[in-house]
Parts: C-alpha cells; structure tokens; sequence
C-alpha cells in the first residue's frame, strides 16, 4: 500500500469519498464518473492530510462551500500543479458554467460574491421548434396572453424574437427571451447553432399533419444536450384518428418535462363546446408548465452571479440598444478592462451571454481583429434572407457580391417590415459571409462569389451513377442525420478543390493526383451517406471522404450514433457494419458470418476499405476512455493472478519438447506477461498468446501429446486454467 501512489476509480458506482488514509503516499486520485453527491469538510480534512501534494488545492477547497458539490468529482494532480477539477458537476454555487473554466475562475467568482455580493440572472431563452405550419408562432402568442387567431398567422422567415416578462412566485421578475424559428426545411441547417444546453425548449407538432415529434428530441437531444423540453401536440381540433404513444416518448427521451394536446390557434367552429373547454384548459396547463420550467431554472432559480456581470451585461445591451448590430471583440475586452474584469472572466460571462440570447454567436475566424459579437436579428435576417430569396434559387446557389447587394436591399414589398428595421452597408458583407462561412452554410473560393449548397438544384443525374464497378461503403446514422452534415460536407470538400459537381443531396468528388473520383449521395430519409468510389485508388479518396465525415460528426454530442457499412463481396444489398468488424479483430476472430451463413475474412472485409494500419488506429481509438478505465481497473484487479500464471507457466516450461509447436505459443505467452507485469494498462485489443494457450488447450489441441509427456503437468495445468477462467471473465476477454 505504501508504493501506490495513483488510483483509478472512474466509472464505478462510488457514493461516498472512501477512506484514502491508508495509502500514505497517495496523490493523484480520479473519481470521475461516480455517484458521489457531496462532500463533507471532514472529509476533506482527511484527504487533505494524506494528500501532502493536494493540501493547497484541497484547503482552497474547503473555503468554497463543498456542501454544493454534487454528482460527480474528478481530483487530481498534474506536475504538482495542484488543483481539484469538479467539471461536469451540476454545481450550485459557483454556478456550472463557472466550475468548468476552471479553478482560476472558481477562486475570482468567491471573491466577487464576497466583495460585490452576487444574484440570479434571472433571464432565460426558451426556444420553439417544429416543422413548418405546426402553430408555433400561434403558440407563443397564446403564451404572451394573446387572443387565439384562426387562418392568418404569417409563415415565419428566419427567426421571431420576442422578450416576455415574467414575474415568479417568489415576486421575481424574469426576462424570458422567445425565440420562435421558422420551420420550413431550409432553415433548419441554421437552427443548429442558436440551441443551447441551456434554454428550455418547446417541440410543437401538428397533429393534424401527423408530424414526427422524434426529429426534433433526436434535435435537443444531439444539439442541446437533452435540455428541458415541453411536447406540444396542437391542431387537436383537425387531429386524425392517429395517437401518439406518449408514455413512449417519455421513457425514450426523458427530458420531456410535459405534453400536451391544443389547440393554439381558435378552433373550428364546429368542435364541440366541451372539447373546447378542454383544450382551452390544456393551454392554460402549458402555460403553467412552461412558467414552472422557468423557475426552476438554474439561471432563475440556484446559479449566482456577481454584480460586475450585470454591469458588463447592461453595457453589452446599451450597445445593442443604440442600434448596433455587431461589436468587436476588442471593444468587448476594453470595456471589461475598464471594468476591472480580467479574461477568464469575460470569456465565462460571454459564454453565459451567449445562452441567454444577449449575445447570439461570436465568429472565431475573422482574421481582423474583430471576433464580432452579434444583435441576433440582424445577423440571421439577412443569413436566412440570402438562404430563402427567390433569387438564390434562381441562380443555384451561386452569388455574386452585387447579387448580394440586392439581395439584402432590394426593394421587395413582402419585406418592408424587415427593411426598415436593418440595414446592410457593403462594410457589412464581410461578416455576413464570414458568419455564413462558419456555419458552413456558404463557400467561396474567391472573394466574389458565394456557393450556398441549399440552393444547390435538388438533383442531377451523374454518369457515375451508372458504374458498378465501384468501391462501397454506406454511412448510416441510427435515428438522426443532422441535416447541416451534409452542407458542412460539401463545403469542407469544396474548400478541399475536390469537388467537381454538388447538388443538394449529392456531389461528385474528384482526386486528380490519384486518379480517383468519387460519388456521394445523401438520403434524408434513410439517414445515409453512400458512397461509391472509382479509380486507380479508391481506398486513399474513402479514407478522406470518411474522415471529413468523422471530423463532421465529432463536433456533435457522442450521442449521435454512427456507423460505417461495408459491403459483403458476392452479395448484393448485404453489408457488414464497421464496427462489429472492428469488434471481431480486437477479439481475434477471423470470420464474419453473413446472412446466409457464409464466413468472409475479416481481414480481407476491411483491408477492402482501409489499411491494416488505418484499423489498427481505428481499433486504439474506438474504444472510450470509459472503456479504458473500466479496463485498467479490472486489470489492475487480475494482476495476482496473471503473475501467478507467468510463474507457474515458467515452471512448466522445461517439461515441454522443443519441437513443439506449442511450446512456442507457451514462451510467447511468457513474454508477454514479462512485458506486462510492471505496466499500469493492458492494450485490449491484443491478440493475447495466453489466450491462444489456454483457449486452445480447452479445444483438445495438443493435450494428449503434453500430457503424456509429463505427468505432474496434467494437474498444475488445471490450477493455471482456472486461474485463467477468472481473469478471462474478469476481463471480458
Ligand atoms: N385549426 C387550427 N389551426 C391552427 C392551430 N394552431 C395554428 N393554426 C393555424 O395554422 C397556421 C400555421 O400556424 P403558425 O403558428 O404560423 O405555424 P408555425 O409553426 O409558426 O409555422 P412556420 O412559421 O411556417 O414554421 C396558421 O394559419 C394558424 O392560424 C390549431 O390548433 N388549430
Ligand atoms: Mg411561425
């Protein structure tokens, strides 16, 4: 105990911190992924004690309120630079988003609240999501306390920002920011980056229409990390005969706080009086439901921030109020300066703006100087009026500068509304695109023409559709494909020159040096990428066709599922998914049976798409931290028993013929447990000769030969096999 200076207990089922004293040289402890859900100051004290290298990090520790801590905890220590790291802790006090700056930003929060005082925010967005014609926009009239309207509510262009006030129970009061999109499909590629963990959302589907609620949860589940939802099934009074199975969502996507069945707009004239009462009664609900979300709220109801932040917010918002629509970043730095707020704060604060809707979105890659800060409707205005002109259409997708001119300014009676409200000078087109570029919604491979791949022509027959002499591969995404995956592609492979033809759902990719070119199809409906190669070296463009796409998807949450399809040679429309594949060789298992019952190499199925290198990295990479501290755990447990094998398979050695093949094996396997001894982890995915051994003993392989070589052998094997069974479960081998 005395040597053991690092333990690893992630990923276990901990409530409690457990008494470390026993190792008295213990500093770097990793408790992450537990259900720990506080921690006392005794505890500490204990820790602290034992901890020597710790002590700065814990004392400071114990002058933050502790009691707050909750869920998870993750402590440890690099290059005694001590610190305690509680990120991804549903933290109180300090508030979340300040615990995951970091320690610095912890220590200035304490000392804030104890110079300035602090209080809640008290202003949270809640966002309003749907298909198009679902009654969104007639939904939060009726949460604005406005009469239901029947057949004249306007479809939404872009993005409808209204600021309600709300005064809670406690006599609060609150400034909720309505942000009400457009649901037309078009604009959906944009929605995206406005969602926020942080916000409260509302799902309206049209009953009438039979919308698919799943879409949008798939949505905040993957955008918005499963931030609190409400269901709203509205048009009850025109519904079908169809029901949902509500319970069902529920249990699938538990971040449905409530549901209900409206009517938003004023109902038929024919629907029944006691109908009506209901459904008048269930808007009531919702609007209580929606208010009760909205005090909860950590940003209303648990999370504080210091009175300097409110200062700089109220800067940020007089600045928006003299009508301006963007400022730099410097400008935003040197009011903080003046401030007296240092960086680490603004940034923490500008991320907080950012969730509540002060401040819509903060471009990274302006070469100037000016990392802008943007008025959201000014900015998504003239992004989704660019998207959705007829004229962009019109010209497929391909703008010039002057086109853009007129497209933000001319004169266009159906727009007078947002004509007078923003103007867009030609200083103004810079960010426009850069914004646009960003979100990967435009290219521009000179500074006189924008591609936009939405406005692409829907299709195009490509002469490569025809060949079959191609290689496959599909990209299947399980339950949902982001809808801006397939413009971020398109881009990307633009900005690449590797694009010789795009279309909206598809492109032909071209790699002149390898004489290879490629065809990538998209299908909404099957959520699918397919991608057909063809070429002197098909392999070399799919690898980069992929890993553009894993590039694409990793700026998504894990929770979005994705998985490759290889194709079965000889057979058509089977294929054998990428990741059982990989799952086979990490095992050592040669074979892949499809689904006749016909064994195909592995190998030979992979090396038909990547190298044996690729899948190596493939397999070191598939497997999760979560796995590997499951793993290391388990191994650091079996480790007694595979060095009591190594002796005893050592002992046995001198009793086997050289000319065996199996004796062989038996040094192999000896080496590796050589190897092994000392270190922290096992790769897993090794082809393990001790396995090999014992597995194949177990088959009847060699035994009669071995054991009648020597007669004490039968028996000392039989203890080493058992000891083998243990670590083979223990390690899931
Ligand atoms: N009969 C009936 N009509 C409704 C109901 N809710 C909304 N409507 C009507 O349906 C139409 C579309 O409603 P909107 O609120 O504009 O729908 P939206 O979801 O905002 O649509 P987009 O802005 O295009 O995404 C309007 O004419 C509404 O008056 C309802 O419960 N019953
Ligand atoms: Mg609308």
């Amino acid at each position: 105990l005395k040597n053991i200076n690092q333990i690893h207990l992630s990923h276990n089922f901990i409530e409690s911190i457990i008494n470390f004293n026993i190792f008295p040289n213990l500093s770097n402890i990793n408790l992450s992924f537990n259900c720990i859900k506080s921690i006392t100051i005794e505890e500490i004290n204990k820790i602290n004690y034992k901890l020597k290298v710790n002590s700065e990090a814990f004392n400071k520790i114990k002058y933050i309120n502790v009691d707050y801590l909750i869920y998870l905890i993750k402590i440890f220590d690099k290059n005694h630079d001590s610190y305690i790291d509680l990120a991804n802790n549903p933290l109180q006090s300090p508030p979340t988003h300040i615990v995951q700056q970091g320690r610095e930003a912890m220590l200035q929060w304490w000392e804030r609240k104890g110079r300035e005082g602090v209080k809640p925010l008290n202003e949270v967005r809640v966002l309003f999501l749907g298909w198009g014609n679902a009654g969104k926009t007639s939904v939060m009239r009726r949460v604005l306390g406005q009469e239901p309207t029947q057949g004249d509510e306007d479809s939404t262009h872009g993005i409808n920002l209204v600021p309600w006030q709300v005064k809670t129970q406690s006599e609060q009061n609150v400034k909720v920011n309505l942000w009400d999109f457009g649901g037309q499909e078009i604009q959906h590629h944009t929605h995206q980056f406005f969602l926020a963990e942080d916000c409260i959302y509302v799902v309206v589907v049209n009953n009438r229409e039979n919308d698919e609620p799943r879409y949008w949860l798939e949505y905040i589940r993957t955008m918005a990390n499963a931030a609190p939802t409400i269901l709203l099934f509205n048009k009850a009074d025109q519904a079908r005969n169809t029901q949902h199975n509500v319970a069902e969502l529920m249990r699938d996507y538990p971040f449905i706080k409530h549901s209900f069945e409206i009517v938003a707009a004023r109902p038929k004239s024919d629907l029944r009086a006691e109908k009506q009462v209901y459904y008048q009664e269930n808007v009531a609900a919702f609007c209580t439901a929606l208010r009760t979300q909205i005090e909860t709220h950590p940003f209303v109801a648990t999370e504080k921030y210091p009175t300097t932040t409110f200062i700089v917010k109220e800067w940020v918002e007089a600045e928006t109020q003299l009508g301006k629509n963007h400022i730099s970043k410097k400008a935003f730095r040197m009011a903080c300066e003046s401030r007296g707020v240092n960086e680490i704060e603004q940034n923490s604060w500008l991320d907080i703006f950012k969730k509540i809707g002060v401040i819509t979105y903060i471009v990274q890659n302006l070469h100037l100087d000016k990392l802008l800060i943007l008025n959201p409707e000014w900015m998504t205005f003239a992004v989704y009026r660019i998207l959705l002109h007829p004229k962009t259409k019109a010209l497929q997708g391909i703008i010039s500068k002057n086109d853009l001119r007129e497209l933000l300014y001319q004169d266009d009676t159906d727009q007078e509304a947002f004509r007078k409200k923003y103007r867009y000078e030609d200083e103004d087109f810079g960010s426009i695109i850069e914004i646009m570029k960003e979100y990967k919604l435009c290219y521009t491979h000179d500074t006189h023409t924008l591609m936009i791949p939405s406005a692409f022509p829907n299709n195009y027959n490509s002469p490569l559709e025809e060949r079959t002499d191609g290689l496959n591969l599909k990209v299947s995404f399980k339950k949902f494909l982001p809808p801006s995956i397939v413009n971020t592609l398109i881009v990307e492979l633009m900005s690449q020159q590797k694009i010789r033809k795009s279309w909206a759902s598809g492109m032909e990719v071209v790699d002149k040096e390898l004489q290879t070119e490629a065809l990538v199809k998209f299908s909404n409906f099957e959520r699918e990428i397919i991608i057909k190669v063809f070429g002197e070296h098909p392999r070399e463009l799919l690898t980069l066709v992929r890993h553009e796409i894993k590039n694409i998807k990793r700026t998504f949450s894990d929770t979005l599922e994705m998985d490759e399809l290889v194709p079965i040679p000889n057979k058509k429309a089977q294929w054998a998914s990428y990741k059982t594949l990989l799952n086979l060789e990490s095992k050592g298992k040669q074979y892949f049976q499809d689904l006749d019952g016909d064994d195909h190499s592995v190998k030979l199925l992979l090396e038909n798409i990547e190298t044996p290198q690729q899948t190596q990295h493939s397999l070191s990479q598939s497997f999760t931290h979560r796995h590997e501290f499951r793993f290391s755990f388990r191994f650091s447990q079996v480790q007694p028993q595979l060095e009591a094998i190594r002796k005893g398979l050592e002992e046995l050695l001198p009793q086997l013929k050289t000319d065996l093949q199996w004796r062989t094996d038996l040094l192999e396997a000896i080496h590796e447990l050589n190897e092994i001894r000392d270190s922290p982890t096992l790769p897993i995915h090794k082809n393990w000769s001790i396995r090999k051994i014992f597995d194949g003993m177990k088959d009847g392989k060699d035994v009669v030969d071995i054991i009648t070589l020597a007669p004490d052998f039968a028996e000392k094997w039989i203890k080493l096999q058992a000891l083998y069974d243990g670590i083979k479960h223990a390690l899931d081998w």
